[in-house]
């Protein structure tokens, strides 16, 4: 949640350029680019090319190695500002990189550090996309008609899960835009035999009455519970609140945000105008501007549950799963997540 209009506004990110291994910054361009989305996998792979960065450090001295995975770290954090799954799979790493730093004799033993830590939080994400599809299933009973917006991976996994039981639901999943990410998620479900009908986003309020479940993913959870996810998810809740029908987020325990513990707002992305209207045309209608966010916020009122792969939570659970992954952040622990953040004025 951004209460600064200013930030609203679609600026050029500011981009340090730091050298990295080729494939590593291959894989900080695809982030930015959006080749590589969706919440959860742009934070396997940022701490992917944070363990390729690792694996190629040429640093003989612990403090070298360090300084070279900050910059790293700093570097990768300024490819997508929204997903919250991408902070906290680098401080994943860098936080046990910096707990071993003190002890450490040589370079190579904390080069082992941070790939191990990167080892561990991409088959985090693994199991916790699965343990969640587990989960999430038992929420879809046998002729449902679920709605989804977007695309999400742990949202696919709740309901191919489902299907591979032996339930029978169908689908509607709107298509997006402006990057249609609604095609991805009907191609994956309709892969697996599970009926889907894509419709216009702006078709949900219409078709809301036909449904039983809204499902959908999540980009960050806030501490009290609202979501951020993308554009017009919001709306699909308040479509769905007024007919009464559930609203569902899946959401690993690394989409929740440590920092609005302490009262930091999540920052909306707001991407280049031309993804939704070529230039030439903009020129076209004059003097026009163009605003693109790419997430909005879902108050906690409209959630009925999150689904984690720490169980099923109602939103004003939120706080429960940030304390028991986080702790309270101490000042220093603060300090040190903040390192990696660039300042953006
Ligand atoms: P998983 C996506 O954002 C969507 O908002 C989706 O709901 C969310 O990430 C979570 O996706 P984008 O990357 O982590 O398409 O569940 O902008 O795959």
């Amino acid at each position: 949640m951004c209460a600064n209009k200013r930030e609203y506004r679609y600026r050029k990110p500011r981009r340090e350029h730091i050298s990295l291994p080729k494939d590593a910054s291959r894989i900080a361009e695809d982030i930015r680019t959006m080749r590589i989305r969706g919440a959860g996998r742009i934070a396997s792979s940022a701490v992917e090319a944070l363990r390729i960065v690792a694996r190629n450090s040429p640093a003989e001295d612990a403090e070298r190695f360090v300084s070279q995975m900050s910059d790293a770290a700093r570097f990768l954090l300024q490819t997508r500002p929204t997903a919250v799954s991408l902070p906290n799979g680098i401080r994943y790493v860098m936080h046990r990189v910096n707990q071993a730093k003190p002890k450490a004799t040589s370079a190579a033993e904390l080069k082992l550090v941070a790939i191990e830590a990167a080892d561990d939080f991409v088959e985090l994400t693994r199991t916790a996309v699965e343990r969640i599809g587990e989960i999430g299933a038992k929420r879809i009973r046998e002729g449902d008609v679920v709605l989804t917006h977007c695309n999400s991976g742990a949202v696919i996994s709740v309901m191919t899960t489902a299907w591979r039981e032996g339930k029978r639901f169908e689908v509607y999943a709107t298509e997006t835009r402006p990057r249609f990410q609604g095609h991805i998620t009907a191609r994956a479900l309709a892969h697996v035999g599970i009926p889907v009908t894509l419709i216009l986003d702006d078709a949900v309020r219409y078709f809301m009455q036909d449904v039983d479940t809204v499902l959908v993913g999540a980009d960050a959870i806030t501490a009290n519970g609202a979501l951020v996810n993308k554009v017009g998810t919001s709306m699909v809740a308040l479509a769905a609140h007024e007919v009464d029908v559930k609203v569902f987020v899946a959401a690993e325990s690394y989409k929740f945000s440590p920092e609005t513990m302490i009262g930091e707002l999540v920052e909306i992305e707001e991407r280049d105008p031309s993804e939704i209207i070529s230039r030439k045309k903009l020129n076209q209608l004059g003097r026009v501007v163009v605003r693109n966010p790419s997430f909005d916020v879902t108050p906690p009122e409209f959630i009925d549950l999150i689904i984690t792969e720490r169980g099923i939570i109602p939103p004003l659970g939120a706080m429960l799963i940030l304390q028991e992954v986080f702790g309270v952040l101490t000042p220093e622990e603060l300090r040190e997540y903040q390192t990696y953040r660039i300042d953006e004025n």
